[in-house]
């Protein structure tokens, strides 16, 4: 196997809030295990990452936390390196965009680009806020999407439909300053004409071609990649600001441009670069090697920074005219949550520094989990129900009793002496085959980025093994035929070295006490697929339980945080319009105008209360989850709207006749539906 090398990136996290596990599975976890199948290849690799500290992102957070910048970017930094520390991403460094080498990179970079014409300068109208003097970034103004009518777009951004957009494209802008409609004011910016460039762009990204030559091949790029930025392409490149006026970032290094920074967006990815020289600096490496020659650049990274990687950073890296260009650019989808999309404003997040907090002994139990569902190709969903299914399933069921028997068994029968192999079934055979043919399947899968398909062909060995051990039954055969156990024991020891050496990508942590049970000090990769791993007379360990089961009570706690943390935060955003549905629908549902009579305490339940409801046909005990927002006491006599037609309900052993209809905010505050004139009970809603 040819040695190849490689530098991999992962995404610049912001520095202006901590991770949450759809930037885990989408970015981080697929690139350390990358990054570790290479290694362990033995390619020459660097895995490169840092936190991207400027921009709007960082000062809107600033304004908001009332503190400056610097202090933003110094604590989420730590949060950051620290999560990634923990959680087992083995970055070769995690730099800064906030030091002196990247300034001085990035402000190289710029210059260079400059002299060379590679920008024009333009004048032009932006958005101003008078109230602060100052002119707006793209982030510092939301208004009405004009694509999907999505009230708090962004001016580069639409969060509800994923449009790109521009300042200028946004219905009735307010500035996020002042809460104010901006002006248009005259700027000069430093533009990159994107669409000279669409040509050999649109050739490097179809056919991997590069001034004619074989750069890459087009079909390990992900569709989704290569269909993005065709469209992007096809629907014509525009100009692009690479300057802003904002006072927290790179300054412009050129003269007459006082008060203009580097645009975040070509700071953070020449981020990268800089975070090399740093490590190379630090290791008595040549950064140069890292961005130079026969080298493969990668970039992992979410959907939502395709442009940028794919089109924007090419032409940048192409212009400079030093460096390679991406080899390729596997993008993620987005991974959702509990049946709805991650959102930091609402909090609808589980953030891995608190679920390492909460979790510290749960490591590989998560990267396993959100490896399987890793979001390559399409938006997938985690949910604790889903967590609770893999681990108690898959990881403790399967492969964790596998491991455990094979152990556990040897101990009984040999004081843990690996046995000596006979004479081969077919049975056994057919296992030995697979070990065989299981390295390469994977190395395949990997080296095409298909790591939840990777991870799924090593369980597939788990699984083997589990059956294997299943059908010989050695626990019954060893009253018999004890010869014919000594090779079932020996086989399935064998597996069980391998899989050690196969899982050690995905869960490192598990590989490694494995490789402990088994007397391994040391391992090769290409050792991987032999039956000869462990000899006979070799001495292993009684082994540990490597999974505890999740039970019922986890899932349930782990729910409530997820919903007492959101309902806690602020935020605007409204639930969307749910689809149409029949007007006899509507017809269908008979509301009516109650009045309490009765109240009380639910038992056992802090959030119900058991009423007595007047509906004007018949008294009925509706129970509701009102208890943290109404006494008891404060409700008797109030006008309530009920919906009487469904069918009753047993809650907490209290049959409930109908439901209280309640408005609730985004907070999740709660109010009764009164009416504001004195309408009989029995009065109809409609
Ligand atoms: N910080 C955006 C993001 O976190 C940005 C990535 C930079 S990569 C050079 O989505
Ligand atoms: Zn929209």
């Amino acid at each position: 196997m040819e040695k190849q090398k490689y530098t991999i990136t992962a995404a610049l996290p912001y520095a202006n809030g901590p991770l949450h596990l759809g930037h885990v599975a989408g970015v981080y976890l697929p690139a350390d295990i990358f990054v570790r199948f290479l290694k362990h290849k033995g390619h020459d690799v660097a895995f490169i990452c840092g936190s991207d500290e400027h921009g709007a992102a960082i000062t809107l957070r600033a304004k908001k936390e009332n503190v400056s910048p610097q202090e933003i970017v110094d604590k989420y930094n730590k949060i950051l390196a620290d999560s990634f520390e923990k959680f087992g991403i083995d970055f070769d460094i995690f730099h800064r965009t906030t030091t002196d080498i990247h300034k001085e990179t990035a402000q190289d970079f710029f210059k260079k680009l400059h002299d060379k014409g590679s920008f024009t300068q333009q004048t032009n109208e932006q958005y101003y806020d008078e109230s602060y003097n100052q002119f707006l970034a793209d982030r510092y103004i939301a208004g009405e999407c004009p694509k999907c009518g999505y009230g708090e777009a962004y001016g580069d951004q639409c969060e509800k439909c994923g449009s790109a957009l521009s300042p200028n494209d946004l219905i009735n802008p307010v500035s996020k300053l002042s809460g104010k409609p901006p002006v248009l004011k005259e700027t000069t910016h430093w533009f990159l004409p994107m669409e000279k460039h669409e040509k050999w762009l649109s050739e490097w990204i179809k056919e991997g071609k590069l001034d004619g030559e074989k750069q890459h091949d087009p079909n390990t790029w992900r569709k989704q990649v290569v269909g993005q930025c065709m469209s992007w392409i096809d629907g014509g490149l525009q100009p692009r600001a690479m300057t802003r006026d904002l006072d927290w970032g790179i300054p412009v290094p050129l003269e007459g441009a006082d008060g203009k920074v580097l645009y975040v967006w070509l700071d953070a990815p020449i981020g990268y670069i800089s975070a090399t020289k740093a490590w190379a600096q630090e290791q008595n490496k040549n950064w140069k090697d890292y961005w130079t020659g026969d080298r493969k650049l990668v970039h992992f990274i979410g959907k939502d920074n395709i442009v940028f990687h794919a089109i924007i950073f090419p032409i940048l890296l192409k212009e400079h005219g030093d460096f390679i260009l991406p080899d390729n650019v596997p993008a993620s989808e987005f991974l959702n949550l509990e049946g709805d999309k991650f959102s930091t404003s609402r909090n609808w997040a589980v953030w891995l520094h608190e679920y390492l907090e909460r979790h510290p002994d749960k490591v590989d139990e998560l990267k396993y989990t959100l490896t399987s569902i890793a979001p390559e190709s399409r938006d997938s969903e985690f949910t604790w129900s889903d967590f609770q299914s893999r681990v108690n399933n898959e990881l403790a069921d399967v492969l964790g009793n596998f491991v455990n028997r094979a152990l556990v068994l040897t101990q009984k029968y040999y004081d843990g002496v690996v046995p000596e192999c006979g004479d081969l079934s077919a049975e056994d055979q057919k296992v030995i085959e697979f070990i065989k043919n299981i390295p390469a399947k994977v190395e395949e899968k990997l080296y095409s980025y298909k790591i939840r398909e990777a991870q799924a062909e090593v369980m597939g060995l788990a699984r083997i093994g589990n059956r294997y051990l299943a059908e010989t039954e050695p626990w019954k055969l060893v009253k018999t035929d004890k010869e014919r156990v000594k090779t079932i024991m020996n086989i399935a020891l064998q597996v069980t070295a391998n899989l050690s050496i196969l899982l050690d990508p995905f869960m490192p942590e598990t590989a490694g006490k494995i490789r402990g049970f088994l007397g391994m000090n040391s391992f090769e990769w290409s050792q991987a697929g032999k039956v000869n791993l462990l000899s006979s007379g070799e001495q292993t360990e009684k082994p540990s339980i490597l999974f505890k089961k999740i039970e019922d009570d986890f899932v349930e706690e782990e729910q409530a945080i997820l919903r007492s943390t959101a309902e806690e935060s602020e935020s605007s955003d409204h639930e969307p319009q749910k689809e149409d549905i029949p007007f006899d629908d509507f017809l269908g549902m008979d509301i009516r105008v109650g009045e309490i009579l009765e109240a009380k305490k639910v038992k056992k339940a802090d959030k119900l209360l058991e009423l007595l409801v007047d509906t004007g046909l018949d008294k009925r005990t509706i129970v509701s989850g009102i208890a943290q927002h109404y006494s008891p006491e404060e409700i008797i006599g109030k006008k309530v709207s009920v919906l009487l037609n469904l069918p009753p309900r047993k809650i907490r052993g209290v049959v409930s006749n109908g439901m209280i209809l309640m408005g609730e905010n985004t907070k999740g505050e709660l109010s009764f539906l009164t009416t504001d004139k004195d309408l009989e009970n029995g009065s109809v809603v409609r």
